[in-house]
């Protein structure tokens, strides 16, 4: 028999998991402001990756920059980067075959004065909960970080979620660096492991794990 208490236990089954897709947007692939080589080659390997998750019941965020159209994150501001990601503009689209009906969007970067804005834990969900209060609130115990760019917005939000006190694992083959400097995305990587998180491929992971 069922105890009232058992029941109630099932009934507030947490996501143990998070996948969060971070800044898969037209200007950071190929012809977008800001773009990244091969930054499209991430969909592929992030959709599988985003199909296990919902079988698994995990929660998925999508992550995206989310700038007003002056800003000091612009060159044109004093800031390092050409604009990009402006709202509601094509470039600030997600990749159109990015799978992000069922994700959760966190905005980040929207802050006029704010050269930040990296991590997906500086970002906010349509009704302004930061995510790690979502993350919180779910339940969540791992998480797991791909998207573009390794060298930026990916490496800020891995380091923020091992920070935080999760699992937390990098996923290299649904990631792409900017590399401004040739070697960054590698010095990225060696930073995450460094600081605790697990680098692993979505390949090598669906291979052992995807057990139905
Ligand atoms: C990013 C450079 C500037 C990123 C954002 O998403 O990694 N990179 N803004």
């Amino acid at each position: 028999m069922t105890t009232f208490l058992e029941k109630g236990k099932k009934e507030a089954k947490m996501a143990r998991a998070v996948l969060i897709l971070v800044d898969v947007q037209n200007d950071f692939c190929p012809g977008g402001a800001l773009a990244v080589k091969d930054g499209d080659k991430v969909v592929e390997p992030l959709n599988r990756m985003a199909d296990f998750a919902l079988r698994k019941g995990w929660i998925i965020i999508a992550s995206r920059d989310w700038h007003p159209a002056e800003t000091r994150h612009f060159n044109t501001g004093g800031g390092l980067w050409p604009p990009h990601c402006v709202q509601n503009t094509e470039g600030a689209k997600f990749h159109k075959d990015l799978k992000v009906e069922q994700a959760i969007v966190v905005s980040k970067g929207m802050d006029l004065n704010d050269d930040g804005g990296y991590s997906a834990f500086d970002g906010v969900t349509d009704i302004g909960m930061n995510l790690l209060r979502v993350l919180r609130v779910a339940g969540v115990e791992e998480v797991y970080v791909g998207g573009l760019a390794t060298d930026y917005c990916v490496k800020a939000t891995a380091l923020s979620a091992v920070r935080a006190g999760f699992k937390t694992y990098f996923l290299s083959d649904g990631s792409r660096a900017v590399n401004i400097n040739p070697g960054d995305g590698d010095r990225a990587v060696e930073e995450m492991v460094r600081s605790g998180v697990i680098s692993l491929s979505i390949e090598t992971f669906l291979l052992f794990r995807d057990r139905g």
